[in-house]
């Protein structure tokens, strides 16, 4: 039997997979902390994480551990019986963030799913609007995940096209802006603001300092409710537990996912305060594998490290000297860097034909692993676990990549 070499991986996947995604070229095979391995042995920083799912890093050991004793002893019991682990995540967790209750799924878009079918449920039991006028305001460029109703609300014709009928009760407005959010508040059938506290897809678009306070208020005001979709920045990512905390905004509604479980097993939550939580009564919203006990315990321990190994402090640190050194790099092809904490991007105009998929192959030579979306934006997201060291040498990697095109 002969290796299996890259290609030879490559072609098995374009034969027999959808085509729905266009990775970079290279098979992984191995991963470790802020690392990982080709079939050829070869060693990458993952600067994607992802999508922001790996905050702990690669095959943390607490994670795996977590995981594998549950995993020999009750994997999964769906909800039609009480099981010994999911009160612990759901005590643990609304304890963590600070809610009365949790409803636990399993992807991201299933948890902001969940937030629009609790936002409309608590429309019509508690604010009172007439049934199925309920309007949720959603933002330009947003990106909540991939089922139909979410692409619903999208703006992105490659997110969409040729997916309607789609799923009424949305209004679009610009992000970052009050105003626009103000004016549409005036409508008394609107019943929630769905947004991402910094827009992960569209680039890494930070909002104005005080944007979220002043639309958070703007709700409070009109009796709207604020949902917070925290599934790529929470966990530490932007230099804070959660990207709202940097402006002590606590959502009405909180969207987790991703690295909630570390990238071990997928796993998602949605916490609120009994007043929406309870509008969902039994037999109305459910999933079978939703808050297993394999996803409680992996979790718990995802939760765990975030704190112990003082993530959201370390990407707060890392981010810095992160965005400081890129400045300094010497390329016309960087337009634009921006970012918090460990989430950032970087704008890169083509020269000579190359784009910014060109920069990523050539990172992916240097040994650095990155992603571009729409086209020009490169997102860099590593690990929270990085060290001063360890970005220092990606770093180089990296410099000595733009160099190359210059
Ligand atoms: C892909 C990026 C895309 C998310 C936010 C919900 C979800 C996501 C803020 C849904 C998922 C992933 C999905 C993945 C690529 C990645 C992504 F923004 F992170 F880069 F696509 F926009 N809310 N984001 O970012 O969570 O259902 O995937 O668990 O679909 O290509 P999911």
């Amino acid at each position: 039997m002969t290796k299996m070499t890259t290609q030879d991986f490559m072609k098995r996947e374009e034969q027999y997979g959808a085509h729905n995604y266009h990775p970079l070229p290279v098979v992984l095979d191995k991963g470790k902390g802020v690392y990982v391995w080709d079939v050829e042995g070869k060693q990458y920083y993952d600067f994607l994480s992802s999508y922001s799912a790996l905050n702990q890093g690669h095959c943390h050991p607490e994670l795996v551990k977590a995981m594998s004793k549950q995993a020999e002893k009750l994997a999964l019991t769906s909800r039609a019986f009480y099981n010994s682990v999911l009160g612990e995540f759901e005590e643990y967790i609304t304890g963590y963030f600070g809610y009365d209750k949790v409803l636990p799924m399993n992807t991201g878009v299933e948890a902001d799913e969940t937030a629009i079918k609790l936002c409309r449920k608590w429309a019509y039991k508690q604010k009172g609007i007439t049934e199925n006028q309920a309007k949720i305001i959603v933002c330009e460029n947003n990106f909540h995940g991939r089922t139909i109703t979410v692409v619903s609300m999208s703006t992105d014709p490659d997110a969409r096209k040729d997916y309607g009928p789609y799923t009424p009760g949305f209004k679009t407005i610009p992000y970052n802006d009050t105003e626009a959010l103000e004016r549409e508040l005036e409508d008394p059938n609107v019943a929630g603001f769905l947004l991402e506290p910094i827009q992960g897809e569209a680039g890494v678009i930070v909002p104005d300092d005080g944007y979220l306070r002043k639309a958070y208020d703007l709700c409070k005001k009109h009796n709207v409710l604020f949902i917070a979709d925290e599934v790529q920045t929470g966990m530490g990512r932007t230099g804070k537990i959660l990207a709202c905390d940097h402006e002590e905004v606590r959502p009405d509604i909180l969207i987790l996912g991703k690295a909630i479980s570390g990238g071990m097993y997928p796993v998602s939550a949605v916490l609120a305060d009994d007043n929406i939580m309870l509008t969902i009564q039994p037999g109305e919203h459910g999933s079978t594998f939703g808050g297993n006990p394999i996803a409680a315990k992996v979790a718990m321990a995802a939760l765990e490290v975030v704190k112990k190994e003082n993530l959201a402090e370390n990407a707060e640190k890392m981010g810095k000297i992160f965005r400081e050194e890129l400045k300094k790099i010497q390329s016309d092809m960087i337009t634009k860097i921006r970012g918090k904490g460990l989430l950032n991007a970087v704008v890169i105009k083509p020269k000579n034909g190359k784009t910014a998929w060109d920069v990523c192959v050539s990172m992916k030579e240097n040994g650095v692993l990155a992603k571009p979306t729409h086209g020009d934006i490169i997102r860099f997201a590593p690990p929270l676990i990085i060290t001063e060291k360890q970005l220092n040498e990606a770093m180089d990697k990296i410099r000595e990549t733009l160099s190359e095109f210059n």
